[in-house]
């Protein structure tokens, strides 16, 4: 007799990857949605992939997928301008968008919004699995050389080669209670070592501080080519003990998968393109740079810093390394570190229960300015002089990881969109009082890289921030002389109806 039939489950196939969380589903969107271009011909890593990569951002171009470059490992690719802004202004959006799970005409406040929200969820951990893609390849020891990977010299002025311009570190505090994903450079030292900042102030920097003080070498990680979602998260200030991880997921709304490190106890998100396992040796500095910065320049010295020792590699078939080419805006650290530092401190002044309705790093700034917009409606919620809380403003953000990252801040009322620079900049010329409308923070500290810093501010780490009130005085008489300013609305929707009409080109 035979047994009676059970039902034999469907296998069903695991559902892709969104590409938020998976930088291969990320770079198959954006060739589908033509906002990245297989770049066929032969590419040299030697300035050219810079070259075309800064030309790509400067016109907004899609972004280049090098398949064919003359150096590194057969079949080895990079990814120029990860998060480029696409000229489609419905879609400018579009690349930075779909590392946070949006679709690519999501505009600057819902990407905003959505970071925040992320925030306020509950952390949803990590999941880990038992291999992924980024075991395809696991090279060690003898194995290990960081030249099969194509890296390039993306600035003539750049005093070394970067590997990591687009990836994470991965470190944990030695009692394991905090794990830290930060974006920061690393350049190419040897065949087996990198270099790169770890300022102090950074999460990398007090987790590395911890085992200065032990004594011990620091375990290590970075990951290039990780999910985008993962990369966004580490290039946020999110308040220190945060761990990054769980962040992402309540960011993707699924756990990010990660599978063990080969040779220390870290987590790595199991389907990153490339990901390189080592440890910081306690004190041993390195030439590192000089390299074109995100402020726009590049400065002829480089400076010593930590060494990154590589004893294992692993990657996906194929890899793709993505590059971000730093320097003018808009690239990377304007679209990803500028929106993730608007979207922290807009986080930091809405809990303080101060009035404010938007905040956002114009990426023509070069992440030198935040501008926050305060809702004129609940300015009567606090019995401040406008200039008190202007001040005010700036001063919160100041004491916060995110207030550290920008120097200046430019306070306006919520009639101003601000994240369109033009409306800034009409306010800071008709708003703005020279004499009476900024005020100075001398001793506050700051970040030492912005580049008209005196040598002492620079070396002091403070100075050189600054408040800039752009709210319109109380009893202002003024009224804004515009299309939405100056006409009824059923006037105003009778022209948009009739534009045609008039014989202008549909909008
Ligand atoms: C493309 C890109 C490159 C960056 N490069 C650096 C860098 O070289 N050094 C650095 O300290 N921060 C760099 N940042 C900014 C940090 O990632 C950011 O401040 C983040 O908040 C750091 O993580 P933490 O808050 O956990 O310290 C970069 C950000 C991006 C998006
Ligand atoms: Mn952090």
């Amino acid at each position: 007799m035979s047994a009676p039939s059970t039902p034999t489950p469907t296998p069903t196939p695991a559902p892709a990857p969104a590409p938020a969380l998976d930088f291969r589903a990320f770079v198959d969107r954006l060739l589908a949605d033509g906002d990245a271009v297989a770049v066929r011909r032969p590419v040299d890593p030697h300035l050219e992939v810079g070259a075309v990569t800064r030309r790509v951002y400067e016109t907004a171009a899609p972004a280049p997928l090098f398949t064919a470059l003359t150096a590194g490992a057969p079949g080895c690719r990079i990814l120029g301008a990860p998060a480029g802004l696409n000229r489609d202004p419905d879609a400018r959006y579009g690349r930075l968008a779909a590392h946070v799970g949006l679709g690519r005409t999501a505009g600057a406040r819902e990407i905003v919004e959505r970071l925040v929200a992320a925030m306020h969820a509950e952390p949803v951990p990590p999941r880990l699995v038992a291999t992924g893609p980024c075991k395809q390849n696991v090279l060690t020891g003898g194995q290990v050389d960081l030249e099969r990977f194509p890296v390039p010299l993306l600035h003539a002025e750049d005093g070394g080669r970067y590997l990591g311009t687009y990836g994470f570190h991965i470190v944990r505090t030695p009692d394991g209670s905090w794990t830290s994903w930060s974006v920061a450079r690393t350049m190419l030292r040897d065949a087996t070592s990198l270099v790169g900042p770890v300022m102090p102030q950074q999460h990398v920097g007090l987790v590395r501080e911890q085992w200065l003080r032990r004594g011990e070498r620091m375990p290590w990680a970075m990951v290039l080519g990780a999910p985008p979602a993962a990369l966004a998260a580490a290039g946020m200030p999110l308040p220190a003990g945060v761990s990054e991880d769980g962040y992402v997921g309540a960011l993707a709304g699924a756990p990010v998968e990660v599978v063990r490190a080969e040779t220390n106890d870290l987590l790595v998100p199991a389907n990153s393109e490339i990901v390189l396992e080592g440890w910081v040796e306690v004190e041993e500095l390195a030439a590192e740079g000089p390299m074109g910065e995100y402020h726009g320049y590049a400065f002829p010295e480089g400076k010593a810093q930590p060494v990154f020792h590589v004893e294992a590699v692993t990657f996906r078939d194929d890899p793709v390394l993505p590059v971000c080419a730093a320097g003018l805006p808009p690239e990377e650290n304007h679209t990803v570190w500028g929106t993730m530092i608007s979207a922290a401190a807009l986080d930091v002044l809405r809990r303080a229960g101060l009035p404010v309705d938007f905040a956002w790093c114009s990426y023509e700034a070069a992440t030198c300015w935040i501008v926050v917009a305060v809702e004129r409606a609940r300015r009567a919620e606090l019995a401040l002089a406008d200039d008190e809380l202007a001040e005010l403003i700036g001063e919160t953000l100041f004491a916060s990881h995110a207030g550290w990252l920008v120097p200046k801040v430019i306070v306006v009322d919520d009639d101003i969109d601000v994240t369109d620079v033009s409306q800034v900049v009409w306010a800071l010329a008709t708003r703005h009082h020279p004499q009476t409308g900024t005020r100075l923070y001398p001793e506050t500290p700051g970040i030492p890289m912005v580049p008209y810093l005196t040598a002492a501010e620079a070396k002091a780490g403070r100075g050189g921030k600054s408040v800039t009130n752009c709210l319109l005085p109380q009893g202002f008489r003024g009224r804004t002389a515009s299309f939405t300013g100056s006409f009824p609305a059923e006037l105003r929707q009778r022209v948009l109806d009739d534009w045609t009409a008039y014989g202008f080109p549909a909008a």
